[in-house]
């Protein structure tokens, strides 16, 4: 791991930072149960197992204080309606934010509380959007054509609770309505 202060670039566009530690390849086997479309979905994953989205992280300590960075990619797709999206997750250490900056293509973030709140952001180049401490995201791909990529950098102690958004779903979900990307309710969203 660096020991000292370093720098590093991040291709304004569709690329990979200049250096990396780990590359997390999640495919399609890894979102049971998170597509509305459950058909669609087995019928898909019974034909291939699809790269959704691959993350490059800039290994750090899991120390309070150090920041952990990277970049993610998410390839440009559907599930049925639903677009390629990642997992989502609340951080284990409920209150640590996160900053996301996109550098290509285009999407939207879902966000929520645990209490309820809900909000879904548009997320386009040159856009930062800051997730406050307490609030689960998913980045989702609102392209068909191209990739999303993204910079994030967020506490290295955060850790990440996937395990509530698996059983319960976000609240909210961005679906293509004519030939839009839409927000809408989920319709199976499960309380607690
Ligand atoms: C991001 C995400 C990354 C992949 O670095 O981890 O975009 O998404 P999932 O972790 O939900 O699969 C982040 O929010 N880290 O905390
Ligand atoms: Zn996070």
């Amino acid at each position: 791991m660096r020991e000292k202060p370093f720098a590093y670039s991040l291709p304004l566009g569709a690329g990979k930072p200049s250096v990396w530690d780990n590359h997390i390849m999640r495919r399609l086997s890894s979102m049971k149960g998170q597509y509305l479309d459950q058909m669609v979905y087995e019928t898909m994953l019974s034909s291939e197992d699809t790269l959704l989205y691959e993350v490059y992280e800039i290994k750090r300590p899991e120390a309070a204080g150090e920041l952990l960075q990277g970049i993610s990619i998410i390839h440009p797709g559907k599930v049925g309606d639903e677009y390629f999206m990642t997992k989502g997750h609340f951080h284990q250490v409920l209150d640590t934010g996160e900053v996301y900056y996109c550098l290509s293509g285009q999407g939207m973030i879902v966000m929520e509380t645990p209490e309820g709140e809900a909000e879904v952001l548009e997320f386009r180049p040159g856009q930062v959007v800051y997730v406050l401490p307490r609030w689960a995201h998913r980045t989702v791909n609102t392209s068909l054509a191209d990739d999303l990529v993204f910079y994030f950098a967020y506490p290295a102690n955060a850790g990440h609770d996937y395990g509530t958004i698996e059983q319960k779903g976000f609240r909210k979900l961005v679906v293509e309505r004519d030939g839009r990307p839409t927000v809408i309710d989920n319709p199976r969203w499960k309380q607690a």
